[in-house]
């Protein structure tokens, strides 16, 4: 019979099976819960069914709480209710965990009497990643099945605990075999059989132990020291040893407070901005073959693309132009392989190389699916090769280029198959980091784009549309934040403190720490590029220019802005006073505050302007940019995120005030200033 649109009970005897069934993921949204109420009502006016079970449909079990109703106004009955009308049943619920049991799923699961899993299945409490902790009796359940140490590891880092573990910690009683409506069917009966014991979870006693939430908490102030729920996830824990009642009512006070921080609006935004880019025009387009891949360019990025074709189980062609460039390629992709052997990422490195093959003969491209030209950073460079290539690939063949900034439309134009053209600009190093802008220039074909993003998706990358423009949108931004940064420095904020007040913000690392990792010449290369076309009214710093022609290139060179040992490096700091004298520049103090706020505000103008020219098709596009590529914090939610957060009548004022000393950089986007007037948000355009 059916209980709730989404959750219905098969009565068979003595016993009754509960299921549920809301696709995708079973999310326990109000439909999920009002059916579970349901259930337990419907069982207490039964009393000859003797034991029950719980079950999901489809891929998982309940992966949490509906995360589409966090912020709006609360649907009754919550799920803090409903684990505890689980727990009261005087008839005992067996739980059949299947897929990803996360969140409020292993909540629901943990107020059931038993909880049986399927081979494969994994259970976690990821809602510190949503900015918040475990709110339906989580923190004080698990506990209860593990103790306290386990939990409040597994609570503040919100892993996801594989099943031998989930079983040896005490959270999952058994292993069950069949589908999941059979198991559920045989767990009821062996309930009745006495061969599966079943208990309230909150019936268990606690003990404290308060030197593993010292701990923890110790490990939570060095590490994310900008985050407040980790440490608030810890607090609930500590109160596991009250009565269950009292230690729940305790915990959703906590979960609240979570709730309500910008943090938890940021990491939720930052969860659905992940799987939002997939969301494009051509998703529906069936692509060509992604099979075999010919990487040209043996180069440190090439190999990092040849290495993610490799790990994905894909064919690669790599080709350059000297033997001795091949062998530093397969150096390069060897490496890489031994480095994912060792992370368990990859299990048989022979077997991927077996899949590579090196040449210096660009003849052997003929064959392959993609091609991706990772070449020097040079249009004439990149013409020559796509002239090349437009004589040696095969009729529909893809040709991609990795380029960060140049042009792909006048690329596109060396071939006679522009329409096969795309940009694929992977980040370095290409096997690791996760991002991918596909770039789609103006005779790309939709199939073209399609195979892209089909491409991207074997890969495992969070792949996102974008436009032409120098730089696309992520290094488009990078080089507006680059001179915001800059010009703060020049006018006495020591590179040092920048680096260090985003950091404490929660980037990754400061801009100047992330030059000196990357190389200070790939700025000095676009500078000079640009040097022709740069307005004479555009402010200019030329520290880092002259800390290039001094060979200080960053790490690889040994010193950049900071030396080896992470000191700021004397030759930059005579550089910028030489360079103020000469400007008669007096240094004036920046306090980290402002440091962050004029840094993000650049962001923000840069990334609306980017919207606004359609180079990104929504804002959430932009913000996912720079969260998977970039080190944005990703609590912050994204810069487009970050102005509705602000708002965009403040952010314009703000601007206007920073214009009033630079009106050539600061300057409010068209976009800005409408939304100022109408009260609009980036929101309302994804
Ligand atoms: C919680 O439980 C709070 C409680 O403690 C307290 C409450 C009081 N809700 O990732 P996928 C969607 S907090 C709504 O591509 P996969 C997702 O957006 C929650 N929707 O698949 C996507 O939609 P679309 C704690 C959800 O196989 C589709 O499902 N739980 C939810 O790669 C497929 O998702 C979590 O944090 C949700 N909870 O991975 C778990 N989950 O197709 C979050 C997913 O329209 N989820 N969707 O883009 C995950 O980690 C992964 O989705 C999962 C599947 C591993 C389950």
């Amino acid at each position: 019979m059916q209980l709730s649109e989404t959750v219905s009970l098969d009565h068979e005897g003595d016993i009754a099976l509960i299921r549920i069934d809301n696709p995708p993921v079973n999310a326990a949204g109000v439909t999920v819960r009002q059916g579970l109420v349901a259930a337990v009502d419907w069982l207490a006016a039964h009393p000859q069914v003797e034991a029950a079970a719980l079950y999901a449909a489809g891929r998982t079990f309940v992966a949490g709480a509906d995360i589409r109703e966090f912020g709006k106004p609360p649907l009754d009955p919550w799920l803090p209710e409903v684990c505890q009308r689980l727990e009261d049943s005087a008839t005992p619920i067996v739980c059949i965990l299947h897929g990803t049991t996360l969140g409020g799923g292993l909540e629901i699961a943990m107020g059931c009497h038993a909880r049986l899993a399927l081979p494969g299945a994994k259970v976690g409490l990821p809602e510190v990643h949503l900015g918040i902790i475990p709110g339906a009796g989580g923190t004080q359940r698990m506990p209860r099945l593990t103790g306290q140490a386990f939990a409040v590891e597994a609570i503040t880092t919100g892993r996801h605990i594989a099943l031998e573990e989930a079983l040896s910690a005490g959270i999952i009683d058994g292993m069950a075999t069949d589908t999941p409506d059979q198991a559920a069917r045989n767990a009821a009966r062996a309930v009745l059989d006495g061969a599966l014991r079943t208990r309230a979870t909150g019936a268990q006693a606690v003990t404290a132990d308060p030197d593993a939430l010292d701990a923890a908490r110790a490990r939570i102030r060095k590490t994310q020291p900008h985050l407040y729920s980790p440490l608030r996830c810890v607090d609930a824990v500590e109160l596991s040893t009250l009565p269950i009642r009292e230690g729940i009512a305790r915990e959703r006070v906590i979960y609240q407070e979570c709730h309500d921080t910008p943090q938890r609006a940021g990491l939720i935004h930052a969860f659905f901005a992940e799987r939002a880019v997939a969301k494009v025009p051509e998703a529906g387009i069936p692509p060509r073959a992604t099979d075999h891949i010919g990487v040209i360019g043996a180069g440190t990025m090439g190999a990092g693309i040849a290495t993610a074709c490799l790990l994905a189980g894909l064919t690669v062609t790599l080709t350059d132009r000297d033997d001795a460039a091949i062998a530093r390629g397969r150096a390069a992709i060897d490496a890489n392989l031994d480095g994912a052997v060792k992370r368990g990422k990859l299990a048989d490195k022979d077997d991927a190389l077996a899949r590579l093959a090196t040449t210096t003969d660009s003849a052997a491209l003929s064959k392959v699916d993609i091609l991706i030209e990772a070449a020097f950073e040079d249009m004439a460079v990149k013409q020559a090769i796509f002239a090349d290539l437009d004589r040696i690939a095969k009729p529909g063949a893809v040709l991609a280029t990795n380029t960060s900034y140049l042009d792909v439309n006048t690329i596109a134009q060396a071939t006679a198959r522009p329409g096969d053209v795309m940009g694929l600009h992977f980040f370095s190093p290409a096997h690791v980091m996760r991002l991918c802008e596909v770039v789609v220039a103006e005779a790309t074909t939709p199939e073209t784009a399609a195979t892209g993003f089909a491409l991207a998706k074997r890969l495992r990358k969070i792949a996102v549309r974008s436009g032409v423009c120098d730089g696309f949108i992520g290094n488009r931004i990078l080089r507006s934040t680059r001179r915001a940064a800059e010009y703060m420095m020049l006018d006495g904020a020591p590179f040092a403190q920048i680096d260090a007040a985003l950091e404490a913000a929660g980037w990754a690392m400061g801009p100047f720490r992330v030059s000196d990792l990357a190389g200070l010449d790939i700025a000095w290369a676009q500078r000079k590029r640009l040097a022709a076309t740069r307005p004479p009214e555009e402010r200019y710093v030329d520290m880092p220019d002259r800390l290039c022609e001094a060979g200080h290139l960053g790490r690889k060179t040994g010193a950049g802005y900071y030396l080896k040992d992470g000191t700021p490096n004397p030759a930059a700091l005579s550089a910028l006073e030489a360079e103020r004298a000469a400007k008669g520049i007096a240094p004036r103090t920046f306090t980290d505050d402002e440091i962050v706020s004029r840094f993000l505000t650049a962001m923000i103008m840069e990334a609306s302007r980017i919207f606004e020219e359609r180079i990104a098709l929504r804002p959430i596009d932009v913000d996912a940019v720079l969260l998977f590529g970039y080190g944005f914090p990703r609590h912050l939610g994204g810069p487009l995120h970050q102005a509705d957060a602000i708002g965009a009548a403040p952010l314009v004022d703000r601007i206007d005030s920073f214009a009033q000393e630079d009106r050539h950089f600061w300057q409010v986007p068209e976009i800005l200033r409408d939304m100022a007037h109408s009260s609009g948000t980036f929101a309302q355009r994804n």
